[in-house]
C-alpha cells in the first residue's frame, strides 16, 4: 500500500454550553485540525489534534502538514507507522524549528491517521491492534463541568446532575484568583456529592507554590483524588516539592509535549497520576513511550483528551496502565463511531480503526479556513 495524497482540514465545533472558563482559557469553540491520508488501496486515515479554535494558529498546524509533512509521506508504505514517525520527527528542517508545539501537534495528527489506516487495513479497531480486550471496562469521569464562569449553585446542580446519570467521579476548575473563593466552590461541591464519589480539582497551571501549598493546607479534610497542574507546565521542581509537601497527589501532563517532558517528571516524582494526551505527544506512537514509561514507575495513566476521547478510549482500553479516562461531550456529533458513556463507562467502540474518522455532515457544519 502507498499513501497517494494527503487533504488537511479544520473545524471549529461549539463547547456544549454558551462558553467555558478555566483559570487560564475561556472558549466557546474546540478546534479540530486535522488530516485525512489516502491511499492506493480502499481504506484513509483520519488524524487531528485539538485546539482553542483560533483559525491563524490552527492553519499554522494543517500548512505544517500539508507544506512539510506531506512530501515526506507521499508515496510511503502508511503501515509502517513507527518508522515514519521516526523519519517526520528527526526530518533535519523541522527539527531545528520544532521538538514541540505547532510542528508537534501536526505530527500528532499524522501519526494518529496513519494508526487509524492501519487499524483501518487490518479490519479491527485500534484497541485490538494494539493487543486489548473488548471485555476491559473504562471507567468514566465527566469534565465537562465545574468550569469557573460557573456559579457554586450551578457547580452543584451540575454535580447532583452528573451523579444521577452514574458518574462515579467528577472534576472541577480552581484557580479563581483567591484560594478562599476556590476553597469554598470545593467545599459545596464535596459536600453535595458525599465521600464516595472520586472529586478532583484543576487549576490549570495557574498558581505559585505558596498558592498551591495555601490551598492544599486548607482542603486538607476534602478528600481530593488529585490535584492537577497547579503550576506553570514545566516546571518539574515547584511540582516536586509541591507533592512532597502538599499532602495532595498530583496530576500533569496535559501540556507536555514529549516523552523526555514526562521522564523528568516522573524522575523528580513531581507526578502522581500522569496524564499524556496524543493530540499533544506526537499522536498514539508517543503517547504509547510515554504510557509504558509511567508503568515502569508503577503510575497511574489517565489521558487528557484534546481529541474529545476518540482515540484516547483505544489507547485506555488497550493499556494496562489505563483503567479511567475523561469524557468531555464537545465533538459527540462530529464522528462516525462517537465515544460514548454508559453506567458511568465507555462503551467499547467496534468499528475498524481509531474512531477519528469524520462524518461529512461535520465537515459541512464546522468546517473553517
Ligand atoms: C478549557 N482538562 C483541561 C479546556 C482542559 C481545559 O481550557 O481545554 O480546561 O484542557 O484542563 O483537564
Ligand atoms: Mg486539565
Amino acid at each position: 500500500m502507498k499513501i497517494t495524497s494527503i487533504e488537511t482540514f479544520i473545524l471549529h465545533a461549539p463547547v456544549t454550553r454558551q462558553g467555558i472558563a478555566d483559570s487560564t482559557h475561556r472558549l466557546t469553540h474546540w478546534g479540530v485540525p486535522g488530516v485525512i491520508i489516502r491511499t492506493d488501496g480502499d481504506v484513509s486515515g483520519f488524524g487531528y489534534t485539538g485546539t482553542h479554535a483560533h483559525l491563524p494558529t490552527d492553519r499554522l498546524i494543517t500548512q505544517c502538514i500539508a507544506e512539510s509533512y506531506a512530501p515526506l509521506l507521499i508515496g510511503s508504505d502508511p503501515l509502517e507507522v513507527r518508522s515514519l514517525w521516526t523519519k517526520l520527527l528527526h526530518h533535519p528542517p523541522l527539527q531545528w524549528v520544532g521538538r514541540a508545539g505547532i510542528t508537534h501537534l501536526a505530527l500528532s495528527a499524522v501519526d494518529i491517521a496513519l494508526w487509524d489506516l492501519k487499524a483501518k487495513a487490518a479490519q479491527i479497531p485500534l484497541w485490538k491492534l494494539l493487543g486489548g480486550c473488548g471485555d476491559e471496562k473504562v471507567r468514566a469521569y465527566n469534565t465537562d463541568g465545574g468550569w469557573l464562569n460557573w456559579t457554586i449553585d450551578q457547580l452543584i446542580a451540575d454535580a447532583r446532575g452528573l451523579l444521577a446519570s452514574g458518574y462515579r467521579g467528577i472534576k472541577i476548575k480552581v484557580g479563581t484568583g483567591c484560594v478562599p473563593e476556590d476553597v469554598r466552590r470545593v467545599q459545596a461541591v464535596r459536600q453535595a456529592i458525599g465521600s464516595d464519589i472520586d472529586l478532583m480539582v484543576d487549576a490549570n497551571g495557574r498558581w505559585l507554590l505558596p498558592d498551591a501549598l495555601d490551598f492544599c493546607r486548607r482542603i486538607a479534610a476534602m478528600d481530593l483524588k488529585w490535584l492537577e497542574e497547579p503550576l506553570w507546565y514545566d516546571d518539574v521542581d515547584g511540582h516536586r516539592r509541591l507533592a512532597a509537601r502538599g499532602g495532595v497527589p498530583i496530576a500533569l501532563g496535559e501540556q507536555l509535549y514529549t516523552i523526555d517532558h514526562f521522564k523528568q517528571f516522573m524522575a523528580a516524582g513531581a507526578v502522581d497520576y500522569v496524564q499524556p494526551d496524543a493530540v499533544r505527544l506526537a499522536g498514539i506512537t508517543e503517547w504509547l513511550m510515554v504510557a509504558d514509561l509511567a508503568l515502569s514507575y508503577r503510575l497511574p495513566v489517565v489521558s487528557h483528551i484534546g481529541d474529545m476521547a476518540q482515540v484516547h478510549l483505544h489507547l485506555a482500553i488497550a493499556h494496562p496502565s489505563c483503567h479511567l479516562l475523561e469524557y468531555i461531550p464537545w465533538l459527540s456529533d462530529c464522528f462516525e463511531e462517537p465515544a460514548a458513556v454508559s453506567e458511568g463507562c465507555f462503551v467499547t467502540p467496534q468499528q475498524p480503526g481509531a474512531s477519528s474518522t469524520i462524518r461529512s455532515q461535520a465537515f459541512e457544519k464546522y468546517r473553517v479556513g
